[in-house]
């Protein structure tokens, strides 16, 4: 059940990076003019899906790996709210891999939020899809949500934020709320956020980041120069943030998944579905079931 409740004392370890996306959530939904009665936060399982407890919002904590279904049905039933999905990488990469790459192929206008730490943190640090090669015995080498991302053709908004930069993470979170306001589609922004109990990264990662717009042919519009960008930063073992793709511009053919099922943008939950306006509705189900 969505149910706007007081928020409780958050239960991450002191300097989680989850502690940078919930600043950078409250702070971005104000910035994009979002009232909080018409946010939904759907957290995950995890450490970092508890975060919709801690902000007074409507929050739901969906089952494990199934955040996006629940997201999408929220937007669907109620095209006016902003819907904000966060979760994990375990969450998002292992047990909702097939629900991650249909979102962006359905391209309902959420936000989906994933705090990558590189491991599973509340099951106490395995290894997760993320995880490097030899960590906790890893023999698989990282899955990049990025680099996937772009490869599927939808015009929608893909970022790559660190919980060391908040500054950049509220100004990407803010654009990414504005382009599903406008009903643009799916908005894709993974955070880098360090475990500092299982794995404390934030030093590594401070020194490798590398903006991506500060390359020379940085073009978001484009999706082959963004992957060759990314995967260049990568083999010089550096790791690309920033926004990884924006369309130019609106593509009328390809709005949001809800303007293309429900184009005056009222859903099921605030239709009318009263007697006297769908009389000749419900007849003709009647007839159809009859
Ligand atoms: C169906 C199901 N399988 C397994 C679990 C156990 N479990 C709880 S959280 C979690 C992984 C969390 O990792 P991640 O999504 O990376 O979040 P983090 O805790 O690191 O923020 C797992 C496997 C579960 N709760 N439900
Ligand atoms: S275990 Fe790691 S991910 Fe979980 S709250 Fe603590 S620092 Fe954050």
């Amino acid at each position: 059940m969505v149910q706007s409740v007081k928020p409780v004392p958050s239960t991450w370890c002191p300097g989680c990076g989850d502690f940078g996306v919930l600043a950078a959530v409250k702070k971005a939904a104000q910035e994009a003019g979002v009232p909080p009665y018409d946010e939904v936060l759907v957290g995950g399982i995890g450490c970092s899906g508890g975060i919709h407890n801690f902000i007074e919002t409507n929050g739901i904590h969906a089952l494990h790996g199934r955040l996006l279904a629940q997201a999408v049905g929220i937007k669907l039933a109620n095209p006016q709210l902003t819907v904000i999905a966060a979760g994990g990488d375990g969450d998002g990469y292992a047990i909702g891999m097939g629900h991650f790459i249909h979102a962006f192929k359905k391209n309902a206008s959420i936000l989906y939020i994933v705090m990558n730490n590189e491991l599973y943190g509340l099951t106490k640090g395995q290894a997760s899809p993320t995880s490097q090669l030899g960590y906790e015995g890893n023999v698989e080498p990282p899955f990049d949500a990025i680099l996937t991302a772009l490869s599927i053709p939808v015009p929608n908004f893909i970022a790559r934020t660190f919980s060391g930069d908040p500054k950049t993470m509220i100004q990407v979170l803010v654009e990414a709320i504005k382009f599903n306001r406008a009903n643009r589609g799916f908005a894709f922004v993974e955070d880098l956020s360090p475990c500092v109990t299982y794995n404390d990264t934030f030093k590594d990662w401070r020194a490798r980041v590398v903006d991506v717009a500060t390359l020379p042919g940085y073009d978001p519009s484009d999706r082959q120069t963004m992957f060759r960008l990314c995967t260049e930063t990568m083999h010089s073992g550096k790791i690309p943030i920033g926004v990884m793709h924006r369309p130019s511009a609106p593509d009328p053919s390809m709005p949001g998944l809800e303007l293309k099922l429900l184009p005056d943008k009222i859903g099921p939950a605030v239709a009318d579905i009263g007697l006297a306006t769908n009389r000749g509705a419900y007849e003709k189900l009647l007839r159809a079931v009859a």
